[in-house]
C-alpha cells in the first residue's frame, strides 16, 4: 500500500487499528484466545514499525504531547498500544514508556519532555495502586499544576480514578483521543485523522 501511495494515515485508521479493535473484540466474545491476541499485536507492531518513520517524515502538527506507560510490575501492554495508536493517528506526539514504568520514570519524563498529558495503564488489581503513587508524586514535584492524568485499564473504574486523584478515565481506547481534547481543552478540528 505505501508503494502504491496510499494515505499512511488510510493505512492506519483503516487497515490496523480497524484490525487490532476487532481482535480485541472477538477476544472480548470468546471467539479468540490469547495466541491470537498476541499474534495480531505483534503485526499490529511490525505494521507501526514500518509507517511511524514515514509519517514522523511528514512533520504534522503535533497537538499536544502525552507520556504513556505501563505501571510498575505490569506487563500487560496490547491495550496501551492500542491507546498509543490511536493517539498516534489523531495528531498527539507519543512518548511511549513501555511496562513497568515506575512512578519516578513518569515524573522524570513529565518534565523532561515538558508533556501535557500522562496516561497510564494497568491490567491487574495488585498494581493499580501504582496510578495513585505516580499521581501523588506528580503533585509532591509541583508538575500536576501543568499535566492532566488519563487512566485506564480492564480492572480501572471511574470511581477508583476519581478516588486517586486522576483527571480523566477511558473504559476504551477509543475514546482516548476525543477524551484528552477534553481535558486539554482542545477544538476537535485540530485533530488530524484522515479524512475519507
Ligand atoms: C494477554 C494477557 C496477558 C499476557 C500479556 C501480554 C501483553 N504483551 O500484554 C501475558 C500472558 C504476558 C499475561 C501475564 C499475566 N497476567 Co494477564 N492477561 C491477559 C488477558 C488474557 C488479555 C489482556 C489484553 O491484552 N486484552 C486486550 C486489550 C485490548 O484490552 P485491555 O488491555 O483491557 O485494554 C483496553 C481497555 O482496558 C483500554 N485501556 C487499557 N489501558 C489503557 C490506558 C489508558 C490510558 C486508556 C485511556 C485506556 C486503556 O483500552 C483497551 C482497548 O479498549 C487478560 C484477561 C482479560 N480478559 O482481559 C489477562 C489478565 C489481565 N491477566 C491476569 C493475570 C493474573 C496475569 C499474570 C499475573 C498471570 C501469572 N500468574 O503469571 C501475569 C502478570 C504479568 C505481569 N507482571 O504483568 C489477570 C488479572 C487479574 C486481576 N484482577 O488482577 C487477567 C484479568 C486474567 C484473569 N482473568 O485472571 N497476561
Amino acid at each position: 500500500m505505501i508503494k502504491e501511495g496510499v494515505d499512511l494515515f488510510r493505512i492506519l485508521n483503516h487497515g490496523l487499528i480497524p484490525g487490532m479493535l476487532d481482535a480485541s473484540e472477538r477476544f472480548r466474545r470468546g471467539e479468540f484466545f490469547i495466541p491470537e491476541l498476541l499474534m495480531s499485536s505483534r503485526a499490529l507492531q511490525f505494521g507501526l514499525n514500518v509507517l511511524r518513520p514515514l509519517i514522523q517524515e511528514r512533520k504534522n502538527h503535533k497537538i499536544a504531547k502525552v507520556i504513556i506507560g505501563t505501571v510498575k510490575f505490569d506487563l500487560h501492554d496490547i491495550g496501551k498500544n492500542l491507546v498509543t495508536i490511536l493517539l498516534e493517528g489523531n495528531g498527539f506526539e507519543i512518548i511511549d514508556l513501555g511496562v513497568d514504568v515506575t512512578p519516578e520514570k513518569f515524573v522524570r519524563a513529565v518534565e523532561k519532555h515538558e508533556a501535557q498529558m500522562l496516561a497510564m495503564s494497568s491490567l491487574l488489581t495488585s498494581t493499580m495502586s501504582w496510578m495513585r503513587f505516580t499521581i501523588e508524586q506528580l503533585q509532591a514535584s509541583g508538575l500536576s499544576k501543568k499535566v492532566k492524568t488519563l487512566v485506564g485499564g480492564a480492572p480501572v473504574t471511574p470511581i477508583f480514578a476519581k478516588n486517586i486523584g486522576a483527571d480523566g478515565y477511558c473504559r476504551e481506547a477509543t475514546s482516548a483521543p476525543s477524551t484528552i481534547r477534553k481535558l486539554l481543552g482542545i477544538d476537535e478540528d485540530e485533530g488530524i485523522l484522515v479524512k475519507q
